[in-house]
């Protein structure tokens, strides 16, 4: 199935590391001195959405040999393996389809020969129908009041895009209304989240694919006993403030939920990459169905883009190739991505799964252990805050931490200045680490002695700047499908599936061990090493006596 030789066999990675020896001392000063055009050559625009790479550690050559490598890893014939609807995901036998979820009606995508698209759009239709009436006034809850709250209740994929889009589009969203995430077992999250709510206009939606994830039944076994505390019992009450989000009817109906209120999807969409399914109710309930097909056709412009440009001119491709050119050849363990708009500012947290629980992956798709970095560690803030703390770190520490900015031309509420003194600041910190200030400059300022070296930025920090005209519904649903699709470039030349989630489980099962023996009367025998066991007894004895 898998006729590509090993990633460090392969002959542009060995070229790889033998170029990085070479022009690893070049600084980017050097190389914009050397190309006065360098700053936009190095760029590139797709479904309108502006990439400047120039401000990274590469040279033509450097370039050319990352698009070979892209080659040899057979990275065209994995994506068209992905959109036709190959079972790619092959440790758990699936197809992977997110794109199928934003494909326009004509479209026809087979998985085991039979068209998904029109069961796509009937859902979608369904869902609108539901975010009609809702938000509309005429569904009413249990006691006649029209509802006023959606809480979402859903772990993981099933929260960390719902919360991330409803932030990023907040402006678009209805302010007569409430959203609410709760996500952590920790009870915290629910009672905080319905705290000041009215029981007899709020709405639950429960998300889950599986309807077993042990945080987001727990949460939702809460929901309905406040429910029913708040509205006198009455149980009948359940069918009017819980809907379902899942792919399991049997588990949404033994819950109590009518699975007429349930919206399914598919086994062939994972849980990091499911903002765009039902899981979205919750989006939908809050900008409204019209809002959500605009974010759909983003997600499916990107994903055109990827599927049909020439490697050097497609943006998710040249990206995945620059995040593997620090991590694999630079030792870079990191990536921060720096939001320039306040309403992105769940992105590197809705980031950090899409990436680290894709890539983070030990063996090859054969089983074999691999002989180099995957993922990187994906994290940030939005600026300008970050600029006041850790921004030093990345100016002049001693480690390599490739940023990608993400900026708009338009504020989606502009005001004063801010908007050009905000853009100031993305322009001023990527010139900052890429060229620095030499000791030369720092002395000419006046500073001397001692405060030399300590006032010196060597520069030569790498930097991608993302640059889109405003953040519409449209805009963030491309910016969403640029990284998943950047993540897949990287998945593919690691030579792993991005698809799966092993690492989770241990953790879960391990819990559930737990779990009896920490509420069990009796004093129980544990078995675990010294730690565990005297974790667990100390928590016995500070709550049980
Ligand atoms: C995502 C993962 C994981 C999943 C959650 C929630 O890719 O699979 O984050 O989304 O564990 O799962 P359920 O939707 O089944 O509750």
């Amino acid at each position: 199935m898998n006729s590509i030789k090993p990633l460090t066999n392969r002959a542009a990675w060995k070229a790889l590391a033998a170029h990085q020896k070479k022009i690893k001392g070049r600084h980017l000063r050097q190389l914009f001195a050397a190309d006065p055009k360098r700053g936009e050559r190095l760029t590139v625009e797709a479904a309108g959405v502006f990439l400047d790479y120039s401000k990274n550690r590469v040279t033509g050559e450097t370039l050319r040999l990352l698009l070979q490598l892209a080659k040899e890893s057979g990275l065209r014939r994995r994506i068209d393996a992905m959109f036709t609807g190959d079972k790619i995901n092959l440790t758990e036998n699936r197809a992977v389809l997110h794109v199928a979820l934003r494909a326009p009606k004509t479209a026809k995508i087979l998985v085991d020969g039979k068209n998904v698209v029109p069961e796509v759009h009937a859902v979608l239709d369904k869902m609108g129908k539901f975010a009609d009436h809702v938000r509309g006034g005429g569904w009413k809850g249990h006691t006649g009041k029209r509802i006023k709250n959606v809480v979402n209740i859903g772990i993981g994929g099933s929260d960390l895009g719902p919360v991330m889009a409803y932030e990023a589009l907040k402006h678009y969203s209805r302010r007569d209304m409430t959203f609410r995430f709760v996500s952590n077992v920790d009870g915290s999250d629910f009672v905080e989240a319905v705290h000041d709510l009215n029981p007899a206009e709020t709405l639950f939606i429960v998300s889950s694919k599986t309807f077993t994830t042990l945080e987001t039944m727990t949460n939702a076994e809460s929901a309905r006993a406040w429910l029913l505390k708040g509205l006198g019992g009455r149980v009948k009450a359940v069918a009017k403030h819980f809907v379902a989000v899942s792919t399991n009817a049997e588990k949404v109906a033994a819950f109590g939920i009518d699975t007429a209120n349930m919206f399914g999807f598919w086994d062939w969409v994972g849980g990091r990459y499911s903002m765009d399914s039902a899981i979205g109710l919750s989006t939908m309930l809050a900008v409204g169905p019209k809002r959500f097909r605009a974010l759909l056709d983003g997600f499916h412009q990107m994903d055109e883009h990827f599927r049909t440009a020439p490697f050097e001119k497609n943006l998710p491709v040249l990206m995945g190739l620059i995040s593997i050119w620090y991590n694999d050849f630079f030792d870079a363990q990191t990536v921060a991505v720096l939001p320039y708009e306040n309403y992105l500012k769940r992105f590197p947290a809705y980031l950090q799964q899409l990436t680290m629980e894709s890539n983070g992956k030990h063996v090859t798709l054969e089983g074999k252990r691999v002989n180099y970095e995957t993922s990187p560690i994906y994290w940030g803030e939005p600026g300008t805050n970050g600029q006041h703390s850790f921004y030093q770190l990345i100016h002049q520490g001693t480690r390599l931490v490739p940023c990608d900015f993400i900026a708009f031309a338009h504020a989606l509420t502009p005001l004063g200045r801010h908007h050009d003194i905000l853009m100031a600041n993305v322009f001023a910190q990527t010139e900052a680490l890429a060229f620095g200030k030499t000791s030369e400059q720092v002395r000419a300022e006046g500073a001397a002695g001692l405060l030399v070296p300590h006032r010196v930025f060597e520069g030569n920090r790498p930097s991608n700047t993302i640059l889109a005209d405003r953040l519409t519904p449209e805009v963030l649903g491309k910016l969403v499908a640029l990284y998943e699709h950047s993540v897949f470039t990287q998945g593919a030349i690691w030579n792993i599936n991005p698809f799966d989630q092993w690492g989770v489980e241990l953790g879960k099962a391990l819990a559930q061990r737990i779990m009896p023996e920490l509420e069990s009367k009796a004093t129980p025998k544990l078995t675990h090493d010294s730690s565990t066991n005297n974790l667990i007894r100390r928590y016995r004895k500070l709550t049980r006596g």
